[in-house]
């Protein structure tokens, strides 16, 4: 691996082994992965379930449409057919003309309205195909005026042929197109409130639980911050780019792989941050981390597989490599820095500290949800003078 090498943090056993770990090594205040925490029969409604799934979305829009007047002035000017409108709610759906950018922020994406039935169907019972590896080909990172023509490099680079597994099976999102909800090749992320009927839903107190947080410990000694937390709705390939949040932060994944690649608040000089003047504050301007890594293949005891194995690890690790080079070329500052590469299978959580850049892969469809705590008046105390709390 040219410059830079990464690391895994420390792993918690999940259930059914009592565990104070999470406790005890809570106090190093860096990411934990919990391992099969999640408790199964929980999963499986889940992935599943996908009338569950689109009940428990239709109830919580309602919910929080209640809430909030007018969720989205944009959503009543769609081409949706009026029988969709009258029988379901709408959510706001973010979509990318890329999958690198998505971020709540109408620089990078476009919203655009489904039913919860639609984005089900296309998560959990059509699945896509995963996105193209075009880790070089960042098309917003430092000006947004350059946006239609990376855009076509975006596309003419998808056409390679790629090995990583982020980037099997890829059909490219024609940039020409005008982002047509019904197009099966649109790439969306849904970010959801989580309403009481949601939180019930999710079973989130009894997941909690399962966790064996610190009770006398901050953040965890006080209730988590219902308002943030949030329900994350993905096709694969969709990556969030590289920030940080001011929260303590559990992301528990319920359908699908997620890879997280983790930096400490020590590295953010070179990290390429925003300032939150020009640009999008607590983000990166770096992209494609998530393609630079190995993925942890299964074991096998059988010859003929260990050696399909190996050949297919040196193609991949050729082709990451080559990811990571245009990373590097693009971002030199980033060889100065200890990522932690952080790969999540449904049923395992992860805790992030506030402050720690995450970005996030979804390397298959995905639904997770986050459950996060505010930091203390004495933990604001200590924030880094460089970063922008
Ligand atoms: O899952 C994702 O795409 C992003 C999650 C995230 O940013 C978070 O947990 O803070």
């Amino acid at each position: 691996m040219p410059g830079i090498t990464a690391s895994v943090p420390a792993g918690v056993q999940g259930l059914p082994q009592p565990s104070d770990n999470f406790s005890r090594r809570f106090r190093n205040r860096g990411p934990l992965i919990l391992r099969q925490i999640i408790d199964p029969k929980v999963l499986n409604q889940w992935a599943q379930d996908p009338e569950h799934v689109a009940q428990a979305l239709n109830n919580s829009v309602q919910e929080q449409k209640q809430k909030e007047e007018g969720f989205d002035a944009a959503v009543s000017l769609l081409s949706i057919t009026e029988s969709e409108t009258l029988r379901e709610p709408l959510l706001p759906v973010m979509v990318a003309e890329d999958t690198k950018n998505f971020m709540d922020n109408p620089q990078f994406t476009k919203k655009i309205a489904m039913t919860a039935r639609e984005i089900v169907t296309r998560v959990l019972v059509r699945p896509s195909s995963s996105i193209s590896c075009d880790a070089g080909s960042d098309i917003y990172a430092d000006n947004n005026s350059t946006k239609e023509t990376s855009a076509q490099t975006a596309v003419t680079t998808t056409s390679s042929v790629c090995i990583c597994p982020l980037c099997e099976n890829n059909h490219a999102l024609d940039s020409d197109s005008d982002l047509d909800p019904h197009d099966s090749f649109i790439r969306f992320y849904y970010r959801g409130h989580v309403p009481p009927s949601l939180y019930t839903a999710l079973q989130i107190p009894a997941l909690l639980d399962s966790l064996s947080l610190p009770s006398d410990t901050t953040p965890f000694a006080s209730a988590p911050n219902k308002s943030l937390m949030r329900i994350w709705i993905s096709l694969a390939g969709a990556t969030t780019p590289l920030h940080y949040d001011r929260c303590h932060g559990i992301l528990m994944q319920l359908v699908g792989r997620k890879r997280f690649v983790v930096f400490s608040h020590e590295d953010t000089n070179n990290l390429y941050a925003y300032d939150s003047i020009a640009g999008p504050g607590h983000a990166s301007k770096v992209r494609g981390l998530g393609h630079c890594f190995p993925f942890v293949s299964s074991s096998s005891d059988k010859a003929q597989e260990l050696y399909q194995q190996q050949q297919q690890q040196q193609q991949e690790r050729k082709h990451l490599d080559e990811n990571l080079s245009e990373v590097l070329e693009r971002w030199p500052k980033i060889k100065y820095t200890d990522p932690w590469v952080i790969d999540l299978e449904p049923g395992d959580a992860l805790y992030t500290p506030p402050g720690f850049w995450h970005e996030v892969t979804s390397v298959d469809n995905s639904i997770s949800i986050t459950v996060p705590w505010d930091m203390d008046a004495s933990e604001l105390e200590h924030v880094p003078r460089h970063m922008a709390f």
